[in-house]
């Protein structure tokens, strides 16, 4: 994890905001900005590396705990897309989101060590989008993720899709609140990617394959990729599709309406549920 890649914290910046201004909001919880902790020693023992881990784990989901609640509480899908960087992620989203955003509210948090770039194609859409630049730091965490939140509201009853930075590695580790992961692999990149970094595969709960239009010109069988990260994961599921032509983004938008209503049915029942506690303390 990044204790041993040498990903630093405290390098974060969001779009608009002051580096390291960024300590008046309301996290609900003891919050400590110790940075010294998340740095990388040389020479750190085994046992205090793996501490270190973790503690920056735990200090996360903490955070991801917040930023599920609010998503809760706005009814917002929430989805962390990650993959390795030129996979098509950003080019999916602009599809997506043209094809969404007549009917559902979107938002897109863009995740990537430098550059707005990613935000700007999304803005381009006419769907707001705030960009996180880690600077060294190879994933985003929750905490940036919450910080980006509260200049970037969820979009309620809708979609927030929450670009992740490139990499395969370190992102599958960090809980962002999302409901669900989605790893894309691009056909250019060879079948075996699930085998070799089963984690991201393992924690994803969607995989795309996309990049399909370029099928006829690879070597790159979508049923093996399949079978090799089912191997990793047994109930994950698949869709073949292509950010660039719109092949099989139609099974792509079905999932998302189906997730979509599978979140707004939880927020229908915990308010209904909190109204029979009302009314049986009334009596
Ligand atoms: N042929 C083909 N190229 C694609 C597709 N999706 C993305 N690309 C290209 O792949 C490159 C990287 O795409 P980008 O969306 O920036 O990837 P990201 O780094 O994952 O956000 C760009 O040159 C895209 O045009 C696709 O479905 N088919
Ligand atoms: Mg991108
Ligand atoms: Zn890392
Ligand atoms: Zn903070």
């Amino acid at each position: 994890m990044c204790t041993t890649c040498g990903c630093a914290s405290g390098e974060t910046s969001i779009e608009g905001e002051v580096p390291h201004e960024h300590h008046h909001h309301e996290h609900t919880h003891d919050h400590v900005h110790d940075h010294a902790r998340h740095s990388h020693a040389p020479g750190v023992s085994e046992a205090r590396r793996v501490a270190i881990e973790e503690d920056i784990l735990a200090r996360n989901n903490a955070y991801a705990a917040e930023n599920r609640q609010r998503f809760a509480e706005t009814a917002t899908l929430a989805l962390n897309l990650v993959s390795s960087p030129g996979s098509g992620k950003t080019t999916l989203l602009v599809r997506t989101l043209s094809e969404l955003k007549e009917n559902t509210p979107t938002a897109v948090i863009e995740g990537d060590q430098e550059t707005s770039s990613d935000a700007e194609r999304i803005r381009a859409v006419g769907v707001p989008a705030l960009q996180i630049n880690t600077g060294k730091g190879c994933h985003l965490d929750a905490h940036m993720v919450g910080h980006a939140l509260d200049k970037l509201p969820p979009p309620e009853g809708g979609i927030l899709f929450i670009e992740n930075v490139g990499n395969l590695v370190c992102p599958a580790a960090f809980d962002l609140g999302e409901a669900a992961k989605v790893v894309i692999l691009s056909v250019t990149e060879g079948v075996d990617k699930p085998l070799k970094y089963p984690d991201m595969f393992h924690a994803a709960r969607l995989m795309l394959i996309n990049k399909a239009d370029l099928l006829p010109y690879v070597d790159f069988d979508p049923a093996a990729a399949i079978a090799y990260a089912r191997r990793v994961n047994p109930d994950l599921q698949a869709i073949t599709l292509s950010a660039t032509t719109g092949e099989g983004i139609a099974d792509w938008l079905d999932w998302l309406k189906i997730r979509l209503v599978g979140v707004k049915n939880a927020r229908i029942r915990q308010l209904e549920a909190q109204l029979a506690a009302l009314r049986s303390g009334d009596r």
